[in-house]
C-alpha cells in the first residue's frame, strides 16, 4: 500500500482561528500560495500540506491519522474526547466555556442549576462538570445562537464560549461560572509516524518555541554612566549577560539586553532610577535559545 509521506496539518477552513493559524505557520517559515476556498494546500518550501476543514472535525481527523497535526481550540478537542496529544498551547483564540443565566432568573449559584435545562454546543463538557459536582442537569444540544435559547424558553441557562462577554450582555445574560479555559493548541496524532515526519514536527516545535519566546520578549537598549553598570546588571531580569558597549563619552556605556515583556515597565523605572537614560525597546522577530 502506498503511504502518504507529506506531513498533513488540519486547520480551520474559515473562522476565528484561520488567519492566526496561517500567520503562525508563515512565521515558522512555511510558505503558501493562497489558501482561501481550497481544501488542500501544499506548502511551497516544505513537504507539508494543509487540510482546511471545519474546526469540529479536526480532533477526529488527527486521531484517525488522516492528518498528522492539527490546530484547534482546546474546547473542541476536550468536548470531542479525541485520542490526540497536545504538543503546545498556541496563545491565540483565548476564550472560556462558561455557564450563564438570564439576569432576571435570580440564579446566583451553580447548585441552583440542578435539574435545569442547559443549552450548549458542549453537552459532554457540561454534563461532566455537573456530574463531578454530584449534580444532575439536562443539557440541550444546540449548534448555534445558544444565547437566545433562554428567551425562547428552550433552556433555563446556557453553557457557551465567552471572550469579551459582549454577547452575554446583549442577551440579558450573566456569567455564573467558567467551566473551561481554552486557547488554540497544536495537536498530534498518536499513530506511529515515519522518522522524516517526526523530524519535521520537532523542527517546527523548536521554531514555534522561538516564535513565542520572541513575541513575549523585548530587546532593550540604554545609555548609562559607567559606574552604574553593576546596579543595572542586577536589575535586568535576563538569563543571559547583557552586552556592554563603549560610547564616545568615555564616562558612559551602552547596555543591550533582552527582557520578558511582562517586566518591561517595572524594569524600566528601576533602570531610570539607577541612572540609565535614552531607554529604547524594540520588538524581536525571532529567537533561538
Ligand atoms: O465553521 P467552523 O465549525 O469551523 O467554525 P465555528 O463557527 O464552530 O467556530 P468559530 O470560528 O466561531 O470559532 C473557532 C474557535 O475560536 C472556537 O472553537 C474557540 O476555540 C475560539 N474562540 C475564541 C471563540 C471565541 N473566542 C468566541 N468568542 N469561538 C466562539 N466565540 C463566540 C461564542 O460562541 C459566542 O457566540 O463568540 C461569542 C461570544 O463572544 P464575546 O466576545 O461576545 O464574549
Ligand atoms: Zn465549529
Amino acid at each position: 500500500m502506498e503511504t502518504v509521506s507529506t506531513l498533513r496539518i488540519a486547520i480551520q477552513k474559515s473562522g476565528r482561528l484561520t488567519e492566526k493559524t496561517i500567520t503562525l505557520l508563515e512565521n515558522i517559515g512555511l510558505k503558501f500560495d493562497g489558501y482561501k476556498n481550497r481544501l488542500l494546500v501544499k506548502a511551497l518550501n516544505f513537504d507539508v500540506e494543509l487540510l482546511l476543514i471545519r474546526d469540529d472535525d479536526i480532533p477526529e481527523y488527527v486521531q484517525d491519522g488522516i492528518c498528522d497535526l492539527g490546530v484547534v481550540g482546546a474546547n473542541v478537542t476536550r468536548e470531542n474526547g479525541a485520542d490526540v496529544t497536545v504538543l503546545r498551547d498556541l496563545d491565540f483564540g483565548h476564550c472560556r466555556l462558561s455557564l450563564a443565566v438570564p439576569k432576571s432568573s435570580g440564579i446566583t449559584r451553580v447548585e441552583d442549576l440542578a435539574g435545569k435545562r442547559i443549552a450548549t454546543s458542549y453537552p459532554n463538557l457540561t454534563r461532566r462538570y455537573f456530574k463531578d459536582r454530584g449534580l444532575d442537569v439536562k443539557p440541550v444540544k444546540i449548534s448555534g445562537a445558544v444565547e437566545i435559547t433562554p428567551r425562547l424558553d428552550v433552556a433555563d441557562a446556557i453553557c457557551d464560549l465567552v471572550s469579551t462577554g459582549g454577547t452575554l450582555k446583549t442577551n440579558g445574560l450573566t456569567e455564573l461560572q467558567p467551566i473551561l479555559h481554552s486557547q488554540s493548541q497544536l495537536v498530534r496524532t498518536n499513530r506511529e509516524l515515519p522518522a522524516h515526519k517526526k523530524e519535521l514536527i520537532d523542527k517546527f516545535l523548536v521554531r514555534i518555541e522561538g516564535q513565542q519566546l520572541a513575541e513575549n520578549s523585548r530587546y532593550i537598549m540604554m545609555n548609562a554612566p559607567k559606574d552604574a553598570l553593576e546596579k543595572i546588571v542586577d536589575i535586568i531580569p535576563s538569563l543571559n549577560s547583557p552586552t556592554v558597549l563603549p560610547l564616545a563619552d568615555t564616562n558612559m556605556i551602552a547596555v543591550h539586553t533582552v527582557i520578558p515583556i511582562s517586566k518591561f515597565w517595572e524594569v524600566m523605572e528601576e533602570l531610570k532610577e539607577a541612572g540609565a537614560e535614552g531607554i529604547v525597546m524594540l520588538p524581536i522577530q525571532n529567537m533561538i535559545n
